[in-house]
């Protein structure tokens, strides 16, 4: 990692919407600070920082300087006399469009089985990868389709949970604000008809079909190699056999929730579509009825590759039971909605092992009518109180986030968006637009108002991730990495060798190297990405 200075001002380096509050935060010792607009020069806001604090999980004292009293569009920077300068950035109505819409394009690039062409991946084209059949591990004279799809990460397998995830949260952003996915991205696919988040997402649930075992409904949990390929390898140049690890009830459930999900969503547009996903969605639930209880995944002993192991799988099934009920309205899957709503899980969380909040998601947003009231109301009041916990949280942070020290664990930027995702849930829930306006302090820091003043998504920003360990951009010789990814962030945890050697003793905020070798802060992955796609599509409303 090229060392460089810090700035002493920090902002989202892409910028703020002209309504709203619009805050930097200052580690330097100076009070004054004014607003320049860039274009001509001049000084439009001048002001001063409040009282100084050390924010222990970054291990700064920061101070932070109000200008929400500028309100014209352009494009300005934040001055403190001699050479002490912010990032540029810009104030208009819509400043996240390009963000939006780079973040859902990363989607494309992370295609698996067909050649990303020029004409859409420009210098990040390819040729087609994994195209060749799987073997079902444990059935070696079993090989069956497995092409398609989206690489996970840095790395190229493919995993079931974690791809139901990242669909989750992009249909999600689509159905609660549609007018924002108007605009082509575009892909191959673009027709002017069905949005392009919805023809992405096909991408996605058209490989989640051949992950399961329609003799039994089961889904198998993961589609890879035997062990990770060098970090150089392009997609197509990684030709080892591919393995479909066994079945498991976490990808079921995951299975079952995102297949119930998409036949309501798609069904406006293609009802034989939506219809298949609901026959593997109910052939799934099958599954989990005839199997309530499954051992947590491990992998088998020749598979190195990611585990994502979870010993509990009442979320996915609570999940799934949700999805099924708001979609077929089946007094059945209620009823398993209300027994498993009972079970010890956390009925918030949005990460790949703790899917319980698309479950709550879904239950709410069926409406009060449709259920139990006194669980509607107990699940409305929690996500809420949780909301709330956020806020408060984030009250206590110098960079007004809502992680605390423990928090900054490998894919810590998932929880920065799975946070700012739920806040913006419940200002939807509940009109209240402070929970809006904390979410989108998420996004600052994201954006580049963190103390390692980078911007977390490669291409975008003045100072964006340059380094991610992923396959293609370290594999491709071209400069830039592939754009609109969402690297990790930092993790105190000090999970690889490069940062073991290197950041030893860092304040949480800091353990983050913008290198390709540190893959447990600077990876890239789906399920990173498509929370960021669904905070933005709000900040574009
Ligand atoms: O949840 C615990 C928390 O309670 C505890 O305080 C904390 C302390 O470290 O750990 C938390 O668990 C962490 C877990 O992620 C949280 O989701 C583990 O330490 C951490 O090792 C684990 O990391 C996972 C990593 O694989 C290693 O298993 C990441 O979530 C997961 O995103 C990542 O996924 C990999 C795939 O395996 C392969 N493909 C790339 C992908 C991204 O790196
Ligand atoms: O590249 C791998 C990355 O995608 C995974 O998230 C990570 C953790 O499972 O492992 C990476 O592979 C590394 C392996 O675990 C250890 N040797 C170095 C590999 C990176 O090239
Ligand atoms: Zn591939």
């Amino acid at each position: 990692m090229s060392e460089r200075r810090l700035r002493t001002i920090t902002v989202n380096q892409i910028g703020y919407p002209v309504g709203g509050e619009k805050i930097a935060v200052f580690t330097g010792a100076g009070h004054d600070f004014q607003v320049v607009d860039v274009d001509h020069g001049n000084v439009v806001f001048e002001g001063q920082t409040g009282t100084p604090r050390f924010d222990e999980t970054s291990g700064v004292t920061v101070h932070t300087g109000d200008f929400s009293e500028v309100h014209a569009v352009g494009t300005y920077r934040i001055e403190q006399g001699e050479g002490i300068a912010s990032a540029s950035f810009i104030i208009s109505d819509k400043p996240y469009h390009e963000l939006q819409q780079g973040l859902l394009k990363a989607f494309y690039y992370y295609r698996c089985g067909v050649e990303l062409t020029e004409e859409y991946a420009g210098d990040w084209k390819h040729k087609a990868c994994h195209t060749a059949e799987g073997i079902v591990y444990g059935e070696t004279e079993r090989r069956l389709d497995c092409s398609g799809g989206w690489h996970d990460a840095g790395d190229y397998g493919k995993y079931s949970g974690p791809g139901a995830k990242a669909i989750a949260d992009l249909l999600l952003a689509y159905e609660l604000y549609p007018s924002d996915f108007v605009s082509a991205i575009p892909i191959p696919e673009s027709d002017g008809g069905t949005p392009d988040v919805l023809l992405e997402c096909k991408v996605e649930l058209d490989w989640l079909f051949k992950m399961q075992d329609y003799r039994t409904g089961g889904v198998y949990h993961k589609l890879t190699t035997l062990s990770f390929p060098d970090l150089d390898v392009m997609p197509e140049a990684d030709t080892a056999d591919l393995y479909f690890s066994p079945v498991s009830a976490t990808a079921t459930g995951d299975f079952a929730g995102v297949m119930a999900m998409a036949a309501r969503i798609y069904e406006p547009f293609d009802s034989a579509y939506a219809k298949k996903c609901l026959d593997a969605a109910t052939l799934a639930w099958e599954w989990l009825v005839q199997h309530p209880t499954a051992p947590g995944f491990t992998n088998p002993p020749e598979i190195s590759t990611g585990e994502y192991g979870d010993g509990n799988d009442k979320d996915e099934r609570y999940w799934a039971a949700a999805e099924l009920y708001r979609t077929t309205g089946k007094e059945e899957y209620h009823q398993a909605v209300l027994q498993l709503v009972q079970l010890s899980f956390s009925k918030y969380s949005l990460g790949w092992a703790d899917m319980g909040g698309y479950g709550t998601l879904a239950y709410l947003l069926n409406g009060e009518d449709l259920a139990d009231r006194a669980l509607y109301a107990s699940l409305r009041e929690g996500l809420l109180a949780e909301a709330e916990r956020l806020v408060e949280q984030s009250r206590d942070d110098g960079y007004r986030i809502s992680l605390k020290e423990d928090d900054y664990i490998w894919g810590s930027n998932m929880l920065v968006m799975n946070n700012a995702m739920l806040l913006v849930v419940a200002e939807y829930f509940s009109g209240d637009s402070s929970f809006a306006d904390c979410a989108l302090d998420h996004l600052h820091y994201l954006m580049g108002r963190n103390v390692l003043d980078i911007s977390y998504v490669t291409g975008f920003g003045d100072h964006p991730v340059m380094h991610p360990h992923h396959r293609p951009s370290v594999g491709d010789h071209v400069v830039d990495p592939v754009p609109g990814l969402v690297s990790g962030g930092p993790d105190r945890g000090l999970h690889d060798e490069y940062v073991v050697e290197h950041l030893q003793g860092k304040p949480a905020a800091q353990c983050f190297a913008d290198h390709e070798l540190s893959y447990s802060t600077n990876e890239v992955t789906i399920y990173w990405n498509s929370p960021a796609v669904f905070v933005t599509a709000r900040f574009n409303q």
